[in-house]
Order: structure tokens, then sequence, then C-alpha cells
């Protein structure tokens, strides 16, 4: 009897012990971030990297400057050291199973985050934790068909090419807009969610349309490109704001300095402080929660000038 109680106070001492040194590792996480392309983007960055520091993570952050191709280099070189979890916000939506397999394989999960896959096998990752991209586009389509009342031409800057904001965005503002038949959108190109590739499509509009003539707004994935456009327009002695509308997405500072000047009219705010709520997520499943719905969504709202100054406080700006 009282070796029995010996052998089991030795397994109960031995498991605890276990526990004990495996929560007082570090967690290594990898991250494959899309790139740097806008502020909302280095905002987002930014999350991940403080909260990784405030959580204790060790955290393997590599930025892909937009190439697909940088990606999986680093997901596979985050496989082959071993991590405990790799975290990708993929650049665009193709090309993925491959890498994803391999992961499976070395039995590391991969966590979606900000941007979408198309993959046939939905097992390949865990969960995605990310905002809806179409609402966000029917909120911006919504928006718009109201100020315009209906009627109107529009120019569309489209972002990266295959990225699933761009795809899901335009889908929802087009849905809605397709409510409304005297709307129409008239040009419609790829800014790649930079400010500079807004800016450099949107004077190549200007040109193209007699300075915008007729034109009554500018549709904008982004707020960077949105940023772009007006510099534009105002370089080409227009009024953005006033005659012709703006809407956006992301909601970062700039945008809203841009409404109380006068320059801009709304924008969808896509919050982009999400490390905690990603990591949660992480940690949760490596400490053994498995079950997770595909999409743990995180909510956009959109914002005009009439609560600008009240958001860009709240934003720090
Ligand atoms: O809207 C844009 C960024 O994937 C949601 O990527 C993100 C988008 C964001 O570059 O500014």
């Amino acid at each position: 009897m009282n070796s029995l109680k010996y052998f089991m106070g030795a397994a109960i001492g031995a498991v605890a012990l276990a526990a004990l040194s495996l929560s007082a590792s570090a967690q290594t996480i990898g991250f494959s971030q899309v790139g740097h392309e806008s502020d909302w983007r280095t905002a987002f960055s930014k999350s991940m990297q403080d909260e990784a520091k405030k959580e204790g993570i060790d955290l393997k952050f590599s930025d892909a400057n937009q190439k697909e191709e940088d990606q999986l280099k680093a997901v596979r070189s985050f496989i082959s050291q071993k991590v405990d979890a790799i975290i990708i916000a993929p650049v665009v939506v193709t090309g993925w199973d491959q890498v994803l397999k391999e992961a499976k394989a070395a039995n590391v999960p991969v966590f979606l985050v900000d941007r979408d896959v198309e993959t046939s096998d939905k097992s390949l990752y865990v969960t995605r934790v990310a905002a809806d991209f179409n609402l966000e586009g029917r909120l911006a389509g919504a928006w718009l068909a109201q100020a315009l009342k209906g009627r109107g031409d529009i120019v569309e800057l489209q972002g990266t090419v295959g990225s699933a904001p761009a795809i899901e965005r335009k889908r929802g503002f087009d849905a809605v807009e397709a409510l409304f038949p005297l709307i129409k959108i008239v040009k419609s190109q790829s800014g790649d969610f930079t400010t500079q590739g807004g800016k450099e499509v949107m004077e190549s509009f200007i040109k193209a349309t007699d300075g915008l003539k007729g034109i009554k707004a500018v549709w904008a994935h982004n707020d960077n490109m949105m940023l772009g456009a007006i510099q534009a327009m105002k370089e080409a002695g227009l009024k953005p704001g006033t005659d012709i509308l703006t809407v956006s997405v992301d909601g970062v500072p700039d945008i809203f300095k841009a409404m109380i000047a006068g320059d801009a009219n709304a924008s969808v705010e896509l919050r982009s402080d999400i490390g905690p709520d990603i990591y949660a997520v992480v940690k949760a499943y490596l400490a053994g929660k498995k079950d997770w719905p595909k999409w743990v969504v995180i909510p956009s709202d959109l914002h005009t000038i009439q609560d600008a100054a009240e958001v860009l406080k709240r934003k720090g700006g």
C-alpha cells in the first residue's frame, strides 16, 4: 500500500514537472507577413510584435514584400526550424496547397490571419482570424450609393490583384451598386494597396477622363491608395471630399485627418490591433482546444466626418 502511494505521488510529481517545463519554455511562432505596403499593415505588424513581447512568445517575423515566393520560403524555413505554430497572412489566395501539406506532414499547425487562401482542403489550416472583406465592400457601396442619391459615374482603385481583400471588397461593392442602374464604375485598375500606386493610377484616370469630367466619386480598396489619389486630384486642381466623393477601407489615422481637412468622406475601419486576438487562438490551440470554426470574424465599421475626430483620438492620432 505504501509503495503504491509512493509510486502515485512520484507519477503525479513527474507529470506536474513536465507541465511546468512545457509552460516555462517560450512558444516559438513563425509569422509570414504580407509586407509593409500600407499604414494598416505596419500597424498590424506592430501589434503582432508588441503582443508577442508581452506574452513571452518567441516570434520569428518575416516580411514578404508582397511576394508570394518569399512567403513560401519563409514558411518552409519555419517548418525546418520546428516552430510550434505558423501564422500566415497570405499575399494572394492561390498557390498554397503544397506548402500547407508540408506543414501538416511535419505536424506544425497553421493559422491564417487577415487574408484568405483558396484551398480544396480546409483541414490544412486550423482557422482564419480576419475581417469580412465582402461586408466592407458592401458597407462602402451602400454609403456611396446613398451619398450619390443613386446616380453617378465612379472610378475604382483596386488592391493587389489576386488578393482576398481586393477580390471580396470588389465583389461586395459591385453587388450593392448593381441595385442602382444609374451608378457606373467607368474606370478600374489596381494600385497594389500603396499610396504611390494610388497616386499613379489616379493620375492616369485624370488624364484619360479630361480631368475626371462627369465623375462623381472614387472608391479605393484601401486608404493609402485613396491618400495617393487625393494628392493626385489636388495637384490637378480638383476638389476631393466636395466635388468628388471618396470612400475607402482601413480607417488609418491619415484618412481621418483627410476627412477633418475636408479632402475625404468615408472609410470602413478594419481593426489592425489584432495581435492579442490571434495569439489567444494559437495559444488555446496549443494548450489543447483543437476545435475551431474555420473563421473567427473581426468586426469592421464605417466612419465619416461625423465621428472622424473621435476615431482619430481613439487611434492616438
Ligand atoms: O486593407 C490593406 C493592406 O489584407 C486587409 O492589406 C488587408 C489589406 C488592407 O495592405 O491596406
